[in-house]
């Protein structure tokens, strides 16, 4: 203690030092303590809540290089390495402990090895750089979802896109005092080489679920550094399966129904498959983007936004389909912009921004002219397909009211969608909350994205779209949400959605804005407003009601052979789906509920005899005959 105390006083001014000090938390002051001695900064900053220490982050992020100032009042860029692009799945493990059960799936490294092969790579990690110790609060602030943060980092950068991102939390951690619980990160960049992490193969996300730190070295892409996102999302669903709430992959946002009505929505889909856009639907609000935690308040479900901004996939963010988005970002507001190209005019581009793109500038690959080629002999694109804003939802003009309400909202639905070209129809309800969480959510599967390194266009098994962050064994984490509604008057209804159904020739058979339909659908469900049609798997709207929809919200004519197109049932693929996904349950995952395999025989049960009786593809005006 007495030690912990005199190297903070020793390396602290005496500024940071009573600001750390003011908090009276002997494991936080440990924490940062063995930070210091570890890591060997030059110098320590300790951020308040405090307008100026937020200025102090971003002249940091430009002055060391790390953020480029951009044209347009507060636009940044940052670059990431041309190797750094995603979030590395292999190279991020839990720490486990001999006693914990984290079961087959999840990657992990025996504890006292992987904690000291990180703390290697951290050892005076950030010599001759200063160190930034910054609070945050995840979720609105005193309120039963808040969970405290400290984050500690030597990238700017990282800071900087967190006070965008998060709710302070300076003064939260000084209410909690000595007693309550927080998650602690600590993320070093590394070597730099021109103001990029150099030292890649030794890139290193480590997680330790028992004493709620994440280690992260050697990067600098934000999903692998940004500790209050993907980071702490792991260490939440971690303690969610402990007290009974969910942590989830999730946006939320309000459905605006008949007469002023709104209905929240919580929905998951997998990296770059438009969920972000999902919140975004031009005419209804946004509350979150990306992560959601849920707890039951009075026999209700009811759901925050952990963050308060959003770090969101740039590419096909056009006027025409996220007009909300765009214009914030072509507008002057805080916002850093990453892995785009700067044109000769300071501005950043992107792929999909419905303008042309120059033919030259910098990029994540330095100075970038079309048709430049990488080492393997790939064409550079303009922008990475990864590349990102983050900007704060404050920016935006459909934020929601209750954005911040300590409460959260009402659950009115819950949605599942991914990437899927031949199986899904666009929107589908299902018949009652365990059918839900089975037969949507956890036998989702999606193409992959660039928002992870590897081969794209995969098909993937992705539970819940949160298989990425899970913490816990997979059986367990698809028990507790089929607990869940145990003692909730109203479950929310759950719908799956897929936008990206295609015909024999490959082509979308639907336009990115129809989401807007299936969506005030599900509104109009959820609150008794319209009927539906029995498939075997679940309820899918009637035409009269889409041709509505689309009518009124798009000024489109919704034609009989767009919706016999879209909505037929295909059971040959629904058949050779639940074939796919149980094999990776009776494979994979030890800990299955049996209620899922009795549904999936179900199911099966119930596709077949559809079959016999209307043939392999059951058009939906038969469903309706
Ligand atoms: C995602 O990939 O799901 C994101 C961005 O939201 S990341 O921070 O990389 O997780
Ligand atoms: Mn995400």
């Amino acid at each position: 203690m007495n030690d912990v105390n005199e190297l903070l006083k020793e390396k602290l001014t005496a500024e940071n030092y009573s600001r750390l000090m003011a908090l009276g938390n002997a494991k936080l002051h440990e924490f940062v303590a063995d930070a210091i001695e570890l890591a060997e900064p030059a110098s320590v900053y300790v951020c308040t809540d405090s307008d100026e220490d937020r200025a102090y982050i971003r002249e940091l992020a430009i002055k060391n290089g790390e953020e480029i100032a951009l044209n347009s009042a507060g636009h940044t860029c940052h670059f990431d390495g041309y190797y750094d692009q995603a979030r590395d799945k292999a190279k991020t493990k839990y720490l486990e402990a001999s006693s914990s059960d984290l079961g087959e799936s999840l990657n992990s490294v025996e504890k006292s090895a992987g904690v000291e092969e990180v703390r290697s790579l951290l050892k005076d990690s950030m010599a001759g750089r200063e160190v930034l110790v910054l609070f945050f609060c995840l979720g609105p602030v005193d309120s039963e979802f808040s969970i405290p943060c400290v984050q500690i980092t030597d990238s700017p950068y990282v800071a900087h896109s967190e006070t965008i991102l998060y709710r302070p939390g300076y003064e939260q951690f000084r209410k909690i005092g000595a007693s309550g619980a927080f998650f602690r990160f600590l993320h070093s960049e590394g070597e730099l080489e021109n103001a990029v992490s150099k030292n890649i193969d030794n890139r290193r996300v480590y997680i330790d679920l028992e004493e709620n730190i994440v280690y992260s070295v050697n990067t600098q892409y934000g999903g692998n550094t940004i500790g209050l996102k993907k980071l702490a999302l792991r260490l939440a669903i971690n303690k969610a399966s402990g007290e009974g709430w969910l942590a989830e992959h999730m946006f939320v946002m309000g459905a605006h129904g008949p007469g002023g009505r709104v209905t929240y929505f919580a929905g998951a889909f997998p990296s770059a498959c438009g969920k972000t856009s999902t919140s975004m639907i031009p005419g209804q609000t946004i509350i979150g983007d990306d992560i959601a935690y849920l707890r039951k308040i009075n026999g209700q479900m009811r759901s925050v936004n952990v963050e308060k901004g959003i770090f969101g996939i740039i590419r096909d963010v056009n006027s025409t389909d996220d007009p909300v988005i765009y214009e914030a970002l072509t507008s002057p507001c805080e916002v850093i912009f990453s892995n785009v190209l700067i044109g000769k005019d300071n501005k950043p581009n992107w792929l999909g921004m419905g303008a042309e793109l120059p033919a030259e500038g910098i990029n994540h690959s330095g100075k970038w002219r079309k048709g430049k080629t990488d080492a393997d002999g790939n064409e550079i694109t303009a922008s990475h397909k990864n590349a990102r804003y983050c900007l704060s939802i404050e920016d935006l003009k459909n934020m929601d009211p209750l954005m911040d309400d300590p409460d959260g909202v009402p659950v009115g639905g819950i949605i599942y969608g991914g990437r899927d070209s031949d199986t899904w129809v666009p929107v589908e309800q299902a018949f009652n909350w365990a059918e839900g969480i089975i037969l949507k959510g956890a036998s989702l599967e999606s193409e992959t994205t660039a928002a992870t390194l590897g081969a794209e266009g995969v098909r993937t098994f992705n539970l819940m779209s949160n298989l990425d962050f899970l913490s816990i064994p997979l059986g367990r984490y698809i028990q507790n949400n089929l607990d869940f509604a145990e003692g909730v008057k109203n479950p929310p209804l759950v719908f799956s959605v897929n936008y990206f159904l295609k015909d024999e020739d490959g082509k979308y058979l639907n336009g990115m804005g129809d989401k807007l339909v299936w969506i005030l659908w599900a509104e109009l469900r959820v609150n008794g407003d319209a009927e539906g049609l029995d498939t075997p798997t679940g309820v899918i709207p009637k035409y009269e009601d889409l041709a509505r929809l689309f009518k009124e919200n798009l000024d489109a004519d919704y034609t009989r052979e767009d919706y016999v197109r879209q909505f037929t049932v295909r059971i040959p693929k629904n058949l050779a789906k639940l074939d796919r996904v149980e094999k990776i349950y009776k494979e994979k995952v030890a800990d299955t509920p049996a209620i899922l395999f009795e549904t999936f025989a179900e199911v099966r049960k119930r596709l077949k005899e559809a079959a016999e009786k209307y043939g392999d593809n059951i058009s939906p005006l038969d469903l309706t005959a």
